[in-house]
């Protein structure tokens, strides 16, 4: 069975949604936050991060595109991303590392701008830079929404599973739904998605 480590309103909600949609079954584990880690989760989680996907085979990884990708892989019947020869598999690694390595870390700049400045006075500067960064990030992706409903292929997959997790992040949510149409449209379509309605109410991403 799967282990997942996860908080309420973290990257953990994207890989909840894989395992539920997949059917897998798994065990949950909420870390707190804290400054001083549990030695034991630190030697599967150096940098005291969630989500951590512990395998079946004991292995456990972070990195929740990763995760998301493995889990794909894993549980093909469940349709959670495009197959490895399906022409929309480019698409959908694309943006899964886009995200994760553009937009996630934009996010941990401002709400972690501590960790981004040696300045005692830096931190605002940080968390306006990274702002600027999100919305040049979800301008892109907004743009590749224009005239589609779902940001890969022709049907749900994580990819857009991760990027309502990641604007429902955005600071000023009200202007993030009026800056991305394309991506409020999306978002709309899974506020109503009877899953995405589940873990709203563990994890409070956006009003219910
Ligand atoms: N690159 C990692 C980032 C994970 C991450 O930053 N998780 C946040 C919660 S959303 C966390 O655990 N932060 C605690 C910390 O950095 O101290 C991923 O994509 O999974």
């Amino acid at each position: 069975m799967y282990k997942l480590y996860t908080r309420p309103g973290s990257g953990g909600f994207v890989v909840e949604a894989a395992l539920a949609l997949a059917n897998a079954p798994f065990e949950q584990i909420d870390v707190p936050k804290t400054d001083l880690p549990d030695p034991a989760f630190l030697d599967i989680s150096p940098l005291n991060q969630v989500p951590v996907l512990t395998l079946p085979d004991g292995r456990s990884m972070t990195e929740s595109a990763a995760i998301c990708i493995l889990l794909a892989e894993r549980h093909p019947d469940a349709g959670l991303a495009p197959m490895a020869d399906a022409p929309a598999r480019a698409d959908f690694l694309r943006w899964m590392a886009f995200m994760s390595s553009v937009l996630y870390p934009a996010m941990l700049r401002f709400y972690y701008a501590y960790r981004y400045t040696t300045d005692a006075d830096g931190t605002k500067a940080v968390k306006q830079a990274a702002v600027a960064e999100m919305d040049r990030g979800f301008a892109v992706v907004d743009a590749a929404l224009q005239g589609r409903d779902w940001l890969v292929g022709d049907s749900l997959s994580l990819a857009d599973i991760y990027l309502v997790m990641l604007v429902a992040w955005y600071p000023n949510v009200d202007s993030a739904r009026a800056a991305w149409p394309h991506i409020e449209r999306l978002w709309a379509t899974l506020r109503d998605h009877p899953l995405m309605r589940t873990l709203n109410t563990s994890h409070e991403m956006w009003p219910a």
